[in-house]
């Protein structure tokens, strides 16, 4: 095995659908050895959700779950709890996304894990944080963004389309789950220091809530000032109280837009985003042949644009009619400009790039030969992840058993418990 920088560290992934999964996919990546602990016979619920070959792991399974092995264990039966609480002894970290109480439920207090194993870390996922007002709830991703602020400032505040939207983005189940590492791997290092465990808890509000930020901040300006310069309803249409939905205004210091190129009558991604930034408007006039534009004092500063950015931004549509997406990007970044085109998934599939960097890798899996996954974002001067495939339910049952110290009669004796 190389040397990964989390060998040697043993987490039990009792997780499940998506924010739990990415969160111990991404620890087995760097080394750990997470072994994800499945009900027999069922597993993971998205081993079967969306499937698209029969009878094979999904890939909403595959996708998060690779480098990690898969120990089947009834955990409500005695000899499964019983299995269990030799691993917590043996473990590092107990990662879980129940719905609430369900692990009290099992048994398995913090108390009780606390008992078993006191440097055990109990990572834990939840909607809402403890002692909140919605604890009870159980939470999905769209529930999330709606809690967390994401879904009241995405999307068209006028027209046809005006209402709150869901990103397609997994800012409440993958974030989630990129949060708990943080915190797991901050407990591990406090563990390294103190010899104590401690239950690190993120909310799923509060994940989304913490990418949401810059609208609180919008929030807190728009309570002093009564409006949001950079934000389309500025100048010429009111504001309430509440930060109003900005489409797809830049949001920050900079306006920006997606702008048709093209072919976009035919081609649902025929666009770039368009930045202009305040001290780039010489590159963009030159790019965009408008020499006038330099000096004009209604175009010179930030201030004298914005009255007008959508018709700066329909000169600028006007410019990339007879361009590509690809062919406007690769004028304006002589230019310096900030942009890129609208990409699909299938071009990002099938980008190079990506390809060659490890950000889309094409793993093998032992019943449906290969699939392509989204490989580590994080990239490393001393390690290359090397993303294996998904376990089938129930792969290393024996093997895992077996490091426990179990013989192979008494492994023969728990499938026959087991068999569902
Ligand atoms: N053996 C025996 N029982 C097992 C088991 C095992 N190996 N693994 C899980 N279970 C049991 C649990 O003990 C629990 O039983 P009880 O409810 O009887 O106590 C049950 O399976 C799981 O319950 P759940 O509430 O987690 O599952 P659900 O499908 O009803 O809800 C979800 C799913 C995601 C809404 C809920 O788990 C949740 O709110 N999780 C926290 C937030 C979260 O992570 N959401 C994101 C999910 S990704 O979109």
């Amino acid at each position: 095995m190389s040397n990964k920088p989390l060998n040697g560290i043993k987490i039990i992934d009792f997780t499940h659908v998506q924010a739990g999964p990415a969160c111990t996919q991404m620890l087995a990546w760097f080394g750990a050895d997470v072994i994800k602990v499945e009900r027999p016979g069922a597993g993971d619920v998205t081993r079967t959700q969306l499937r698209d070959i029969p009878n094979v792991d999904a890939l909403y399974f595959t996708m998060l779950n690779s480098n990690k092995r898969s120990l089947s264990l009834d955990t409500k039966k005695p000899e499964g709890k019983a299995i269990l609480e030799k691993l917590i002894k043996e473990s590092d970290v107990l990662v879980e996304n129940f719905g609430p109480g369900a692990l009290d439920r099992m048994g398995f207090s913090w108390e009780r894990i606390q008992e078993l194993n006191p440097k055990l870390i109990l990572a834990s996922v939840k909607g809402f944080s403890d002692g909140h007002h919605y604890e009870d709830l159980k939470v999905y991703e769209n529930v999330a963004q709606c809690a967390g602020g994401a879904a009241s400032t995405t999307g068209w505040w006028k027209g046809e389309q005006a209402g709150p939207m869901i990103s397609s983005a997994a800012l409440g189940d993958s974030n989630t789950g990129m949060h708990l590492a943080i915190g797991i791997l901050t407990a591990y290092i406090g563990r390294l220091q103190t010899g104590k465990g401690q239950k690190v808890a993120v909310a799923m509000q509060d994940a989304v809530l913490n990418l949401c930020r810059v609208k609180m901040r919008d929030q807190l300006r728009l309570e002093k000032l009564g409006y949001l310069e950079e934000y389309p309803q500025y100048p010429h249409e009111s504001f309430s109280d509440v930060v109003p939905r900005g489409g797809n205004a830049g949001g920050g210091g900079q306006p920006g837009w997606i702008l048709k190129c093209k072919g976009w009558e035919t081609d649902p991604n025929a666009y770039i985003y368009f930045t202009v930034q305040g001290h780039a408007w010489e590159p963009i006039c030159d790019a965009l042949g408008k020499p006038e534009w330099k000096t004009d004092p209604a175009y010179t500063t930030p201030k004298a644009r914005q009255p007008h950015i959508t018709d700066i931004f329909a000169a600028i549509e006007d410019w990339l009619k007879d361009k590509t997406k690809f062919e406007a990007v690769d004028i304006l970044r002589k230019f310096d400009i900030p942009c890129a085109p609208v990409l699909s998934m299938k071009e990002l599939l099938n980008d190079e790039s990506l390809r060659k960097s490890g950000s889309i890798v094409e793993v093998p899996h032992k019943e449906r030969g290969s699939y392509f996954t989204v490989g580590s974002p994080i990239k490393f001067s001393d390690l290359k992840p090397e993303i294996t495939g998904s376990p089938l339910l129930g792969e290393h049952t024996d093997e895992v058993l077996a490091d426990l110290g179990y013989t192979p009669e008494q492994i023969k004796a728990l499938h026959a418990a087991q068999a569902v």
